[in-house]
């Protein structure tokens, strides 16, 4: 009897997936490939967490293949770059045409987009999904991007709706996103807005950490009334545990981390592709260029012993909590809607479509940053798709009128006492240019004009007509 689904790469998140699959009950084929010097994964698997499933192993691609029935739908879970074209390449002689392969890694847009068209003759249905959630997404229900050959969708549908996160109201955490690298695009900016969310949560930490005023397990009690409010979210609620956590020695364990934050490149490709999309994602960027920033040990202590690390922030601690909560409910606002923007703005440039209101509702769960308030990013695109900005929405606008000034006083005290925080300046910053008719960018086309000529137009001559001036 042949496997309904085959999964290729037995590390974290594809041993995580294949266990969820035969949970529900689905029959799967599992290939992981042999290296020297290493145990083999597919029989450690099947001899430990896989064993007595419906899971059957394969060291060889085309047993593996043959094990599948028609048309094959085989996910690949490896890392993402040069593995995925390995096994793709590895693969294709043993599919047949309308065979459906997903690589379900994080894998850059740009090179699923060349991989739908290296397929495209081959009749192979390519797939790109991104999948949130982590090990435990994997295992217990992961928030599920699938973009690529739609002719795929109906035959993979059952299976990744089966290992998706569900919505209290049973909905899964998935559904198409659209034709060509859609999926993993959105994945890409799903980690962009995740940099944001927790460059902020950090920003915030710091502030309370720097005044003073609350231990570890205040804070942490902090973050937990945040997380029976509107900042509930998964980040607010890791965030409180971290901060509990104790090791052996009775030392807080987050007092013991390096400051020095790692990344792997979705946080760049997003950044590249507002860049290239001209889209003013500055929340996702300066989060970016913060982790660069944390990166620089070194020269951060230089610049300590040139200019000082002393650092304040001047509010009475009873107040903080309350006025932390409305500023960065406000600054994440900010960075969600730069980040639904520049779906949007990728959507109309390629052709997407992009449902904005039901990716919304697939980070609704599953995912890293599922968050109550994605509820009504929801209902604002449902309620307007063509929506210019998510500030915009009725829900939002108010929301942002009653939490912005906590944001400027927030970000004023932090200029005034040293802190830096640079995504929610950013978000504040952006804010305020958005909803500015009177930009000071007119300066900028004068000076452009004056220097090199590049013309400009003006305010009492219709668009499109350009001037020049002879400034000297
Ligand atoms: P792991 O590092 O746990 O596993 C990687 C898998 O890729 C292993 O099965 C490995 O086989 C295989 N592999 C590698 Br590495 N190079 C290969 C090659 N050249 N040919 C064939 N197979 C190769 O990664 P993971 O955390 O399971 O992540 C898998 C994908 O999912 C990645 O794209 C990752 O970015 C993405 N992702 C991860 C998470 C997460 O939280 N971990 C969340 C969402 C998405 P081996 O054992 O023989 O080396």
């Amino acid at each position: 009897e042949k496997s309904e689904f085959g999964v290729v790469g037995l590390g974290v998140m594809g041993s995580n997936i294949v266990l969820n699959l035969a949970d529900k009950g689905v029959k799967v084929s599992v290939f992981n490939r042999l290296s020297k010097g290493k145990k083999n994964a597919v029989e450690a698997f099947l001899r430990g967490e896989g064993a007595g499933k419906k899971i059957l192993g394969f060291t060889n691609l085309k047993d593996f293949a043959q094990s599948l029935e028609s048309p094959r739908k085989i996910l690949l879970m490896v890392k993402a770059g040069d593995a995925v074209d390995e096994m793709l390449r590895g693969l294709l002689p043993f599919l047949s045409r309308g065979d459906i392969v997903i690589d379900g890694g994080n894998s850059n847009f740009k090179d699923t987009a060349r991989r739908l068209d290296e397929l495209e003759d081959s009749g192979i249905l390519f797939v790109g999904a991104g999948i949130s959630g982590g090990e435990e997404g994997a295992r217990n229900g992961a928030s599920i991007m699938p973009g690529g050959n739609e002719k795929a969708w109906g035959k993979i549908k059952p299976y990744l709706q089966k290992i998706a996160a569900k919505l209290p109201n049973g909905e899964p955490c998935c559904e198409w996103i659209g034709g060509g690298a859609s999926g993993h695009f959105v994945k890409t900016i799903h980690n962009g807005i995740e940099y944001a969310d927790m460059q902020m949560i950090a920003e915030i930490y710091q502030t309370m950490r720097k005044s003073g005023k609350f231990s570890n397990e205040e804070m942490a009690e902090v973050f937990e009334k945040f997380n029976r409010g509107k900042l509930e979210s998964f980040l607010i609620e890791i965030t409180a545990k971290i901060l509990r956590h104790k090791d052996e020695n009775g030392q807080f364990s987050l007092d013991l981390v390096l400051d020095a934050a790692g990344q792997k490149g979705t946080g760049k490709w997003s950044v590249e592709s507002g860049a290239e999309l001209g889209s003013p994602i500055s929340c996702i960027a300066e989060a970016l260029f913060a982790r660069f920033v944390s990166g620089m040990v070194e020269m951060r202590k230089s610049g300590a012993r040139i200019f000082g690390s002393e650092c304040k922030f001047n509010m009475p601690s009873g107040a903080m909590g309350a006025v932390l909560e409305n500023a960065l409910y406000a600054a994440k606002i900010i960075a969600y809607a730069q980040g639904f923007s520049i779906l949007s703005a990728a959507s109309k440039k390629f052709g997407w479509n992009l449902n904005l209101g039901e990716i919304a509702k697939i980070w609704r769960g599953g995912c890293i940053i599922r968050a109550k308030f994605l509820d009504r990013v929801t209902e604002a695109f449902s309620a307007d798709c063509d929506l210019e900005n998510l500030l915009f929405s009725e829900f939002f606008a108010e929301e942002i009128r009653s939490s912005v000034n906590s944001l400027r006083e927030v970000s004023s005290l932090a200029a005034q006492g040293g802190i830096s925080m640079p995504a929610m300046f950013s978000a504040l910053a952006y804010f305020d240019f958005v909803r500015q008719t009177e930009s000071p960018s007119n300066l900028i086309q004068a000076q452009r004009d004056f220097f090199g000529a590049h013309t400009y137009e003006r305010t009492d001559a219709p668009r499109g007509e350009f001037f020049h001036t002879k400034w000297e």
